[in-house]
């Protein structure tokens, strides 16, 4: 037994872990250099769930499958849904999306996370290939866009020392406090900042000419919608000056620019075209194929990887489930009563829904509600393969330890499969098949193949090669009196609804409520009730809440992004009230 293995968590950094005498650290190799971060550190003190449980009176294991095979059997085939969430981002976690889509049951699609700003990556360069760590690493200049480094994705600090440093976020973040250029800017207003930015290139005669002429010659076209921009009002309204837009072009010319942007800019209904716009601003100074330039984002952890599973099946978006139509839903590795939007609608529509089973790692309020409830193997406890969505390597996940309590995915997979004369391969033959897309590197990495360093290096992969501009946009409105703009990032105490959960509502101090006093946050589509804590790291026109924390998407809608069918977990403004 190998005492390498992987952090399982849906995280950018995806570090390779050894586990030794009891405990994890990371691998001295690689950008992992050594150090996890909380939640790997104090990974085996979280309590979890150690019994299988039915109406809340445990059972045995053996006891628990039998239910499942029963529920499964007794519901017609297209009443019967698989919900999957990313606790693990194994790439064995699909072997139950295997079962159930050869069943003829229902999984589902759209995204809770980057999808609309991956649908917007998509329209501008016709594919998403990511920019990988080891590019941002090369750069000279990096733009940290709605991406807050220090929570969520640590491992960059160490290879990114030395660079100039710009920070377009509302909120003064970590990374903020010591970068050479921080623009605070109004939540949702990117799209017209990186409009701006690409303007007032032109206009001081600084566009990379001989790359739009090859790649991007519909750029005049773009340019003149840019002109469509009222200078002036719309810096007002952001909050910001002509100095702002100076100061980045100032650092950001003739240099390696590395744009690395997170999911923050696009959780609202127009997320994929302010990422197109930032993309632009980018083609504008030519940054894509070329070494340590580029725009990262969450590139497809699956990218170069073909899945060996039967996925092929009728499918319900997962940010506005109809749980209410199904008699049955199968949840595994996600917490939807709390991480999708619209809790509200969520906890009514799974009211309707006969058979809930919870199949994961922690009590939580998907658990709670759950009739079935099967524990899961830790990845300390399985054999599995994983990839990133920010670099490229491809890791294994040796098991390191045995133990008693829960199911992994393969084993709760072949049991149903057997039990209903499904073919599953051997887990061994879907670990190798895994394998078989990396390559060892010159410098010692397993990589995924066919993953490029530099992408776009002959231009993008639209029908003509050239990049698609936005060809239209909605003039920046401002926001009614007495609203504020919500905004939910991620905790660096928890992994979503994962470990340490927070409890408060972070204001700035001009709205004068005191720490600890309980306050109602109020949306169009539900309230919470919150404990205050002030921070001079936020504009006094944003409420923030961290993604994890109870209540926090009573908040939110369950519209989907225009493009993408992504989840728009930031479109809703609210209000705050006192003496309630
Ligand atoms: N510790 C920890 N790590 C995590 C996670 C976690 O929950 N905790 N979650 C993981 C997951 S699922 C994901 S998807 C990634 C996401 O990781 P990130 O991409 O870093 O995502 P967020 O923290 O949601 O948002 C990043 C930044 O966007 C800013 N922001 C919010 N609204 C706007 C806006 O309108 N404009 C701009 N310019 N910035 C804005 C926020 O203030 C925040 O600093 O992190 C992963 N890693
Ligand atoms: N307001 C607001 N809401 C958000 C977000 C936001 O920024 N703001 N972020 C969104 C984003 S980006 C994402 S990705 C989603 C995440 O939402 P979810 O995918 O629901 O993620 P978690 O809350 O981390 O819950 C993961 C669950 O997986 C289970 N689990 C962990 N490991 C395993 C395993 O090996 N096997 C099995 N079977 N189960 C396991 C754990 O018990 C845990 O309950 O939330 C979204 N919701
Ligand atoms: S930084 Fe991310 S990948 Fe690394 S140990 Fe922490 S959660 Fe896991
Ligand atoms: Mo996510």
């Amino acid at each position: 037994m190998t005492e390498y293995t992987a952090c399982p968590l849906d995280c950018y950094d995806a570090c390779e872990v050894v586990y030794k005498d009891g405990t994890l650290k990371g691998t001295a190799n690689g950008h992992t250099q050594g150090f996890l971060c909380p939640h790997l550190n104090h990974y085996e003190n979280f309590e979890r769930i150690s019994a299988p449980r039915y109406k809340g009176e445990v059972i045995s294991l053996d006891k628990a499958l039998k239910k499942l095979k029963e529920i499964i059997e007794q519901t017609p085939k297209h009443q019967m849904l698989h919900y999957k969430g990313h606790g693990n981002f194994g790439l064995m976690q699909d072997v139950t999306d295997h079962f159930f889509a050869s069943n003829d049951n229902i999984l589902t699609d759209g995204s809770l996370c980057d999808g609309a700003g991956e649908a917007g990556i998509l329209e501008g360069r016709g594919s998403n290939k990511n920019m990988p760590y080891s590019e941002i690493e090369k750069s000279d200049v990096i733009i940290f866009w709605g991406r807050n480094p220090h929570v969520t994705s640590s491992h960059l600090l160490p290879l990114i020392k030395d660079k100039k440093i710009i920070v377009i976020d509302p909120v003064k973040t970590q990374i903020a406090k010591t970068a050479d250029y921080h623009v605070q800017l109004k939540p949702h207003t990117d799209l017209y900042f990186a409009m701006l930015l690409t303007r007032f290139l032109h206009i001081e005669g600084s566009l990379d000419e001989e790359y739009l002429q090859e790649y991007a010659s519909e750029f005049e076209d773009y340019y003149e919608l840019t002109q469509g921009i009222r200078i002036k009002a719309t810096l007002d309204t952001m909050g910001l000056s002509l100095g702002d837009i100076g100061a980045v072009l100032e650092l950001v010319k003739d240099q390696k620019v590395a744009i690395v942007c997170g999911v923050g800019i696009q959780k609202y209904s127009d997320g994929a075209d302010i990422m197109r716009a930032i993309d632009a601003f980018a083609v504008t100074l030519g940054l894509f194929g070329k070494e340590g330039s580029g725009v990262a984002y969450l590139g497809d952890s699956k990218e170069g990887i073909e899945s060996p599973f039967n996925t092929k099946s009728k499918k319900v978006s997962k940010v506005n489930t109809p749980f209410d139509e199904f008699e049955s839903v199968f949840i595994q590795g996600a917490n939807p009563l709390a991480q999708m939007p619209d809790t509200i609608r969520v906890q009514n529509s799974i009211y309707h829904t006969k058979n809930v089973v919870y199949f994961g790692l922690y009590e939580n309020e998907t658990s709670e509600r759950a009739d079935l409830v099967i524990p899961a193997k830790t990845f300390l406890e399985k054999d599995d393969v994983r990839a990133s969505y920010g670099h490229n390597t491809l890791s294994v996940m040796n098991k390191q330890i045995e133990s008693e309590i829960g199911i992994s995915e393969y084993e709760l997979a072949k049991y149903l499969c057997d039990a209903f004369g499904i073919d599953l391969k051997s887990e061994q033959e879907y670990l190798e098949h895994f394998k078989s897309f990396g390559v060892v590197k010159i410098n010692g990495v397993f990589e995924v193949e066919n993953r490029e360093h530099i992408s776009y290096q002959e231009g993008f992969d639209t029908d003509d090669g050239e990049f698609l501009f936005l060809e239209e946009f909605d003039v920046l409105q401002d926001i009614p009196e007495g609203n504020f703009h919500l905004i939910t990032p991620k905790s660096a105490q928890s992994l979503n609804s994962q470990f340490n959960r927070e409890n408060y509502v972070y204001l700035n101090s001009s709205h004068q409520i005191n720490d600890g006093e309980r306050v109602k946050i109020i949306s169009k589509n539900g309230e919470v009730v919150l404990e205050v804590k002030n921070s001079e790291d936020l504009r006094d026109d944003t409420v923030l809440i961290y993604s994890g924390t109870p209540g926090v998407n009573n908040l939110t809608s369950s519209r989907h992004s225009i493009e993408g069918k992504s989840a728009i977990f930031q479109e809703n403004t609210v209000s705050i009230v006192r003496d309630f």
